[in-house]
């Protein structure tokens, strides 16, 4: 059984790279994207046991996405391609000075999740529950879900990882606050991002946000700062550095990188600033490669970066 277990909506990509945008260029680039696969490729990749479930389709996209997870060696015993409706969709365009996301998942199988799906054994075998904010603005079932999830993670002693992924196409800052702030009153590891605090807490510093973080329990890591991701445990509050980035070439996915680096760096037995090392470094490397998650690197490819050691090319 896998150690860490993540569950959520995965939905085929469509990306244009024309810089004319999706309105006036003419290809499209196929893939698919999703925080939680996103971050269980990246633990399998990492070397950890991984697991995805969440609903897709029955449909190409929905069958080609599981096969490319299951392929990526994620357990995907409890994913279901579901009859009833269709895999949501999402275009990205990268347009001239404009990177935006189109959602069409509004009645996508993934949003029909309800705690019915959940397998309480799978979540109690489990080390960690990684659980993100997308799950809980999909729909009140899949709302409902997240929390059933993390209230059977709590009873099992799995540990709970969350990530509250603030997406404002899907819901406002008001919309959001409650649900998000609740979830991260019940994780053991709470990793927003910088930006993400300042609109759940309407408070613009991180000194200012400090004394609001302590009132939660668990350990917070803040990514997205300017050169380092922070760390605030027991009231105290610690960095660790960026690695250097050559290129960025497609931003998306260093959050769910990072994430799948940190819980990786947890099960190897690292301590958290080890983790959050291995967070920045699978973040830096995730965003020097197109498309939501094919750069996140192997085991190796990320050991011999963190050592320093080269590349041997022939
Ligand atoms: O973190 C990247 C994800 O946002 C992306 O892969 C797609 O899950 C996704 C979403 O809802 O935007």
């Amino acid at each position: 059984t896998p150690d860490v277990i993540t569950f959520g909506e995965s939905m085929g990509l469509l990306i244009s790279d024309d810089r004319r945008g999706l309105e006036y260029g003419s290809e499209l680039n196929l893939s698919f994207g999703g925080a939680e696969s996103n971050v269980a490729i990246g633990l399998a990749r990492l070397g950890c046991r991984s697991g995805w479930f969440g609903r897709l389709g029955n449909d190409p996209l929905g069958r080609r996405i599981y096969k490319a997870i299951r392929g990526e060696g994620v357990d995907v015993s409890r994913a279901a391609l579901a009859e009833d409706s269709p895999t949501g969709l999402m275009l990205r365009e990268k347009a001239f000075g404009n990177n935006s996301v189109y959602y069409y998942r509004r009645h996508s199988a993934a949003g029909m999740m309800s705690p019915e799906d959940l397998d309480e054994a799978y979540i109690a075998s489990a080390k960690i529950l990684h659980v993100t904010g997308i799950t809980a603005a999909l729909s009140d079932t899949s709302r409902e879900t997240i929390f059933r999830a993390v209230e059977l993670a709590k009873k099992h002693g799995t540990k709970i990882s969350f990530d509250p992924n603030l997406r404002l196409k899907l819901w406002s800052p008001d919309e959001a606050r409650d649900t998000l702030l609740a979830l991260a009153g019940q994780a053991d590891y709470f990793l927003p991002g910088l930006d993400e605090l300042r609109l759940l807490y309407s408070k613009e510093h991180l000194e200012e946000l400090v004394p609001e973080l302590n009132k939660l329990p668990g350990v917070k890591i803040i990514k997205g700062g300017d050169r380092e991701t922070y760390i605030l445990q027991n009231g105290e509050l610690s960095s660790v550095p960026y690695f250097p980035v050559e290129q960025v070439v497609d931003s998306v996915g260093a959050g769910d990188g990072f994430c799948a680096g940190f819980l990786a760096g947890l099960q190897q037995g690292d301590d958290l600033k080890d983790a959050v090392r291995l967070g920045n470094l699978i973040g830096s490397m995730v965003i020097q490669a197109p498309g939501d998650w094919e750069g996140l690197p192997t085991r190796e490819a990320a050991q011999s970066i963190m050592s320093g050691r080269l590349h041997v090319e022939r």
